[in-house]
């Protein structure tokens, strides 16, 4: 950590947590995407996409913005794997600076009410609308925002698109006031605090959560059994474990075609992120109950 004595010229060293939250597919992984200017997080069109606490890094000028982004906080299920995914949601919120409540704009339902109960009385809540392409009316928008403003005592509202770089970028001159002045956490270009092992596996599961149907996701997990550098190729061999012998059939698709197509598709999202040739191999292993219990979830790297 580095403090430079601020002088007129250089500006004191602000960094603050900033907490990316809000329930199930409003756009919180995409938006911290776009924060942070590289993937760092998974996404898909499907609810609980994200399973962990990942952090995404951002400097500009003379302020860090260290983001965090959660699992849509969920209501409905109560399976371990749910109640972990929440413990990291609350976990979270005891130690940011600010927490940015995703919702879509216009809409705000019992999950984001549940949500919003949640979130700490004495810390500033800035609200975001995302999604805001997909309203057909702006106009519809402005009793929506008013309404919203009897719910919490807001420090900002924030229409936008998270998909609209523009939008996205006028966030950080919104934010940067509420960063306490303090040095950086890490260093001025770094990124995310997660590793490539982790990146990979999750790369994997996206193309998994893209590539099949509903009913899969909430049932399947990504482990990386083998790691080995050869000079610039990365022999990587990973399993997706599932519940059921069914579910293995579904990944596999016919003639091994769907399989093959995950495989692809991560290892070449992978080759761009890590700069090299990879060589991935991917198995399916069944594990009924894996998402049953803590123990079990601890195994596949649920903290
Ligand atoms: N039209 C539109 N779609 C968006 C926008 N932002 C995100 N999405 C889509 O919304 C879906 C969910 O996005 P995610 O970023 O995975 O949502 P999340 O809140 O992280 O979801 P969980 O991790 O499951 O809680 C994806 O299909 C995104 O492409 C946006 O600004 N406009
Ligand atoms: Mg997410």
């Amino acid at each position: 950590m580095n403090q430079p004595t601020p002088t007129p010229e250089a500006p004191a060293q602000r960094c603050g947590l900033i907490a990316i939250v809000g329930r199930p597919n409003v756009g919180k992984s995409t938006l911290l995407n776009a924060l942070v200017g590289q993937k760092v997080s998974i996404t898909s069109d499907k609810a609980q996409t994200t399973r962990h606490r990942i952090t995404g890094v951002r400097t500009v000028e003379e302020a860090q913005f260290v983001f965090v982004d959660t699992p849509g906080f969920q209501t409905r299920h109560n399976a371990a794997l749910n109640r972990n995914l929440n413990r990291t949601v609350h976990g979270v919120l005891s130690d940011v600076d600010v927490v940015l409540f995703v919702v879509e704009a216009g809409r705000f339902g019992i999950d984001d009410a549940k949500v919003l109960t949640l979130l700490p009385e004495d810390k500033p809540v800035v609200l975001i609308a995302n999604k805001l392409d997909a309203v057909q009316r702006r106009t519809d928008l402005v009793p929506w925002l008013k309404s919203m403003q009897d719910r919490r005592n807001f420090s900002e509202f924030v229409p936008l698109s998270a998909k609209k770089e523009a939008d996205v970028a006028r966030l950080f001159k919104i934010l940067k006031p509420y960063l306490p002045e303090q040095g950086w956490f890490y260093e001025e270009d770094a990124l995310t605090d997660r590793s490539e092992k982790f990146l990979a596996s999750e790369i994997i599961r996206e193309k998994l959560f893209r590539l099949t149907g509903d009913e899969l996701p909430y049932t399947s997990t990504v482990i990386i059994d083998k790691w080995e550098d050869e000079g610039e190729l990365r022999r990587i061999s990973a399993s997706i474990v599932v519940e059921r012998d069914a579910h293995k059939g579904m990944i596999i698709g016919q003639g091994g075609e769907r399989l093959k197509r995950i495989g692809s598709e991560a290892r070449q999202e992978l080759e761009h992120l890590m700069d090299g040739r990879v060589f991935l191999e991917l198995w399916v292993k069944v594990r009924s109950g894996w998402a049953d219990t803590e123990e079990h979830l601890r195994t596949y790297g649920y903290e």
